[in-house]
């Protein structure tokens, strides 16, 4: 028996009602805060999600903290011109801590530029995370001693590179599961289809995590799909898709987790959809005012995730003063240490740049490469 229908069964549902996303989406606690009750969680039979346990929440809400406090340091070296470019996933914090949170050691996160808060969730450290965005290095940390790809900036092939990754753990005889994040805009590559359709026909353990921010730049979500929602995309592979509230970090955690269990049992690919939004512009040369209005942004400001999870566990009793500040002077002492090494000037090799792009440098790299050597020492020479 084919393995969705098998997963259909194991829930008591048909296999469309298994594949298509649940009516709505799954949300644990409301905006204000509240465990919602499970009438109004948007569950349907086959898709019921249980609350995660408070130290895991906790455990969570430590990296939205210290990833709110990332986003909006980043965003002022940015301002200061002591950074190239920043985009921020302020307000998307949860989606982005959830997403590296679900995974193991041994699994594997391709995450796009705007997931540097994914990255530092899943233990990069805060300095190799930014050399990129100061334009140091290709990339500041090591793929796989962390088992996370470098931030893509080619839209979506990151997806493609997901997909193969997970075939060859699978020739490698490695329980691997791979989760590869994506945005609403990227969706609309044949690189988004292209990796779906492989997965789903190699029956790959990759989860498909798109953020829908509700923009691609300026080009709204409604000009770029006619779909009812972009999780409703996955039924056209034969891939489940689920929809969920990407600033409900509970939700999230409960809904990739399962798809994590799910996939580490054969059970994969998945694809699931956070309805989030972008609550600054696209990245410093962007001014999303000509694009969108304040009231819309207001609308999201009611929804921040951060807000929702601190009331929730404040509430809880697992959330106090105490805690709360330990937690605070952990994400000021990483902003601190972001601020100190960008004030210093490293030492760079512009010729560098010409390194590791093939492993056999093309005739015109090398030319470039040639004319880039003889102008520097042109310009030492004269200085
Ligand atoms: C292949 C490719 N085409 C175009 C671009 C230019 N570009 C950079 S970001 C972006 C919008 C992407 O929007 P979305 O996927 O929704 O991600 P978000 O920035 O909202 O996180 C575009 C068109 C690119 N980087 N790569
Ligand atoms: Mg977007």
């Amino acid at each position: 028996m084919p393995w969705a229908e098998q997963s259909a069964q194991s829930f008591g549902i048909t296999i469309e009602d298994y594949l298509l996303p649940t009516h709505g989406r799954i949300q644990l606690i409301s905006p204000e805060g509240a465990l919602l009750p499970v009438e109004e969680q948007g569950s349907t039979p086959g898709h019921e999600y249980p609350m995660p346990d408070h130290e895991t929440l906790l455990n969570a809400y430590r990296q939205l903290v210290i990833g709110r406090r990332v986003n909006d340091q980043n965003h002022a070296l940015v301002r200061q011109g002591r950074m190239a470019v920043y985009p921020s996933s302020h307000g998307q914090e949860a989606s982005e801590v959830a997403a590296a949170l679900c995974l193991d050691a041994r699994d594997w996160l391709f995450p796009t530029y705007r997931d540097t808060v994914a990255v530092l969730a899943r233990g990069v450290a805060p300095l190799d995370v930014m050399t990129s965005f100061r334009g140091d290095w290709h990339c500041g940390y090591d793929p796989i001693e962390h088992r996370t790809a470098a931030q893509s900036t080619p839209l979506t092939t990151q997806l493609l590179h997901a997909v193969g990754l997970a075939q060859a753990a699978r020739l490698k005889g490695e329980d691997t599961v791979v989760l590869g994040m994506v945005g609403d805009g990227g969706t609309s590559e044949g690189d988004f289809h292209e990796a779906l359709n492989f997965a789903a026909v190699f029956k790959l353990p990759v989860i498909f995590f798109v953020q829908n921010n509700k923009y691609a730049i300026s080009v709204p979500i409604a000009k770029q799909t006619a779909a009812p929602s972009i999780a409703h995309k996955a039924v056209g592979y034969g891939v489940a898709g689920e929809r969920v509230d990407g600033n409900d970090l509970a939700a999230l955690l409960a809904v990739l987790g399962r798809a994590v269990s799910l996939c580490r049992e054969g059970g994969g690919p998945f694809l699931v959809e956070a309805d989030t939004y972008r609550m600054q512009a696209h990245t410093n040369a962007d001014d999303a005012t000509r694009y969108r209005h304040d009231e819309e942004v207001a609308e999201w400001q009611h929804k921040d995730p951060l807000k929702r999870m601190r009331s929730y566990l404040t509430e809880a009793n697992v959330l106090n003063d105490d805690v709360e500040t330990e937690i605070t002077e952990a994400a000021e002492n990483v902003a601190r240490g972001l601020r100190e090494a960008m004030s210093v000037q490293p030492e760079l090799h512009p010729l560098e740049l010409f390194d590791h792009v093939y492993t056999v440098q093309t005739p015109q790299l090398a030319a470039q490469r040639a004319q880039l050597a003889e102008e520097l020492e042109r310009e030492g020479a004269g200085s």
